[in-house]
């Protein structure tokens, strides 16, 4: 029986170059078909990180579609402040799916993901902060509900859990429920392997770490976008 998956992102201005490489790029890679992508982007197309004015771009680059869907920032308002590094909650809000696959939007699919296996919630384990890494998040039926939701954005709000959401299913999350996946699903860009399928670039940890073997690897596949969208100028905005 198939399993009915989609992927799931959350996309902002400062990450939109980005965001086209990840999405072509798991159109064309991923090996799962025609599987739709949700997008979580802010609700007030006035501000700095609102992507509106290109949604059109991104609709091309995934073969339209995508299901945008707008967050409602006030639930993630504290400290007066609204913040977007939580917004990969909304991925346990998705309905009618066996599974979700999230990813950052800093990424390359490199290769297939028909192998991702079927679990309740599948993440990387990260050696170095011992703990499991978002970036790479596998939503299996038994949290793809209202209830976790709910939960989830709960623990957000508590003060100590104040920063991303990485803290809150590290903490919210036992360890004996998520499944820990191969690296090969989250390869952060200054590790090196035989077998990567999905090569984490860390946005902010800034390009100039990247090794000269993975700049080409993102040139390789911001010239694709740039190819798609006939010249938009993709390419030079990732390779100075
Ligand atoms: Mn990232």
């Amino acid at each position: 029986m198939d399993i009915k998956t989609c992927f799931a992102m959350v996309i902002t201005s400062n990450y939109f170059p980005m965001a086209q490489v990840a999405l072509r790029s798991l159109r064309l890679n991923s090996g799962l078909g025609d599987i739709p992508c949700y997008v979580f982007c802010f609700d007030r197309n006035d501000h700095y990180w609102s992507i509106d004015s290109r949604l059109d771009e991104l609709m091309v680059l995934y073969d339209n579609k995508l299901i945008v869907q707008r967050v409602d920032a006030k639930k993630y308002a504290q400290h007066g402040k609204v913040w977007p590094g939580y917004w990969s909650h909304e991925m346990f809000n998705i309905k009618g799916y066996d599974r979700v696959i999230f990813t950052d939007a800093d990424i390359i699919c490199l290769g297939s993901l028909t192998s991702v296996p079927v679990v309740d919630l599948g993440m990387v384990w990260e050696e170095p902060r011992n703990q499991f890494f978002v970036g790479f998040v596998v939503v299996g039926k038994k949290y793809l509900n209202t209830e976790t939701y709910e939960a989830v954005l709960k623990h957000q709000k508590k003060p100590e859990t104040w920063g991303r959401d990485q803290a809150v299913y590290n903490e919210y999350f036992r360890k004996d429920e998520v499944t820990e996946l191969d690296l090969k699903y989250n390869t952060v860009t200054n590790k090196k392997s035989d077998d990567i399928r999905m090569l984490h670039y860390i946005y902010k940890s800034g390009s100039g770490q990247l090794s000269p073997e993975y700049q080409k690897l993102w040139r390789v596949h911001a010239l694709a976008v740039d190819a798609e969208l006939k010249g938009a100028g993709v390419f030079r905005w990732h390779c100075r």
